[in-house]
């Protein structure tokens, strides 16, 4: 370790907090082996030896969006021939199956569909709810949040007292891309800004609703883009303390608008280490094993992160961007990868309550 990261590595030791100077060195320093050290340390504090992953299952109701965001793969306009809408009876099977699979979460997010009234996805949880009841239904980026209240009309307080009532458990990380406006603008302009991303979240845990965050990097942002970007979320943890996890995406080029490779695997390991870093107060840092390959995700598990999602079952936001992973991991196949790497395996329910140890 040079003379600076030693500095790092003794304040991270103390408990005290990087600045952000230090989070743009950290993200600029190739030293993967000090970054993997320093996080590793940081998540054993937290979480001991364990490795969480979850048995769940993605339900993406439309790709139809009016948003268009330009790194998106995924989203296509109304009466595109790749266009879907599913049916109410094509999300319950999909729920079905996944109760039938041993699934704890359906995890739901999709297009901000053009005609889809706000009342459709109140039904679409009542529905879903019917059929699996003991599910948690993390569902909604907080870009659909703020979308159903100006659909409805409604006040972000209204709208997810109405989605609680119809059995929303939770809300997944989504939408958060890179709040930088300059970096917004040119990547998804349409979308909300971060500002707006972060009200819809203070909100949601006031209410005592939690959520996870995420960070999508490797498109056009800089380092400092991304230093800030970990920096807003972490004063907000500090006011409400309401995120779970935070799941850095790595971006996917392929059929989308932003010229650029895949993200390096060195790319995608220092991210997630500086992230275990920088947010010191947060429980988890999930790597999304689909984004960043089986084998990153496994590796991840010595550079500080603590959680590799789940089962998943069928992906397609990545997968319209170029994915090189399958869309499905078995439990065996995950506890497999987890103990090799001298981790415990544990499988957790949506809000991080242990459901079984795999010894
Ligand atoms: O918001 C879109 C991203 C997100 C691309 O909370 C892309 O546990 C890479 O947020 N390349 C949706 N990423 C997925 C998401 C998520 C996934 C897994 C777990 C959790 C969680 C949340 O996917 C979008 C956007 O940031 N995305 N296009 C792309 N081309
Ligand atoms: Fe729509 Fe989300 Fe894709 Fe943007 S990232 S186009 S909001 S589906």
């Amino acid at each position: 370790m040079d003379s600076r990261m030693e500095r790092i590595a003794e304040k991270v030791r103390r408990g005290e907090r990087v600045t952000r100077e230090e989070g743009i060195y950290l993200f600029s320093s190739p030293d993967i082996h000090a970054i993997g050290e320093i996080a590793s340390r940081v998540c054993e504090r937290k979480n001991g030896d364990r490795a969480y992953f979850i048995i769940n299952r993605h339900i993406n109701p439309t790709n139809i969006c009016v948003n268009r965001c330009k790194f998106c793969a995924f989203s296509k306009d109304r009466g595109d021939a790749l266009a879907y809408e599913m049916t109410m009876e094509e999300i319950l099977e999909r729920t079905e199956e996944a109760k039938r699979q041993g699934a704890t979460e359906v995890h739901i997010v999709g297009g901000l569909h053009p005609d889809w009234p706000f009342e459709w996805y109140l039904q679409m949880l009542k529905e879903i709810k019917r059929v699996a009841p003991e599910i948690h239904i993390q569902a909604f980026t907080a870009v659909e949040i703020d979308y159903f209240s100006r659909i409805s009309g409604l006040s972000l307080e209204e709208v997810f007292e109405k989605l609680l009532d119809a059995g929303l458990g939770s809300l997944p990380g989504g939408g958060a891309e890179i709040f930088s406006p300059s970096v917004r603008n040119r990547i998804c302009p349409e979308k909300i800004s971060g500002e707006r991303w972060l009200q819809v979240m203070r909100v949601a845990h006031r209410m005592g609703i939690r959520s996870n965050a995420t960070m999508l990097y490797g498109h056009l942002e800089s380092v400092e883009d991304r230093v800030d970007h970990l920096l807003a979320l972490r004063d907000l943890q500090d006011e409400t303390g309401g995120f779970q996890a935070f799941i850095p995406l790595a971006f996917h080029p392929k059929n989308t608008e932003i010229e650029r490779g895949y993200t390096s695997g060195l790319d995608d390991l220092r991210t997630l280490a500086v992230s275990r870093i920088i947010l010191d107060n947060f429980d988890h840092i999930k790597a999304f094993w689909i984004m960043v390959g089986e084998k990153i995700a496994q590796l991840s598990l010595l550079y500080g992160v603590d959680d590799i999602d789940g089962t998943v079952v069928e992906e397609k936001i990545t997968h319209a961007a170029g994915a090189l992973t399958g869309e499905e991991m078995s439990v065996d196949e995950i506890v497999t990868l987890i103990k090799q790497v001298g981790k415990v395996p544990v499988q957790r329910d949506t809000l991080y309550n242990v459901v079984r140890v795999w010894n």
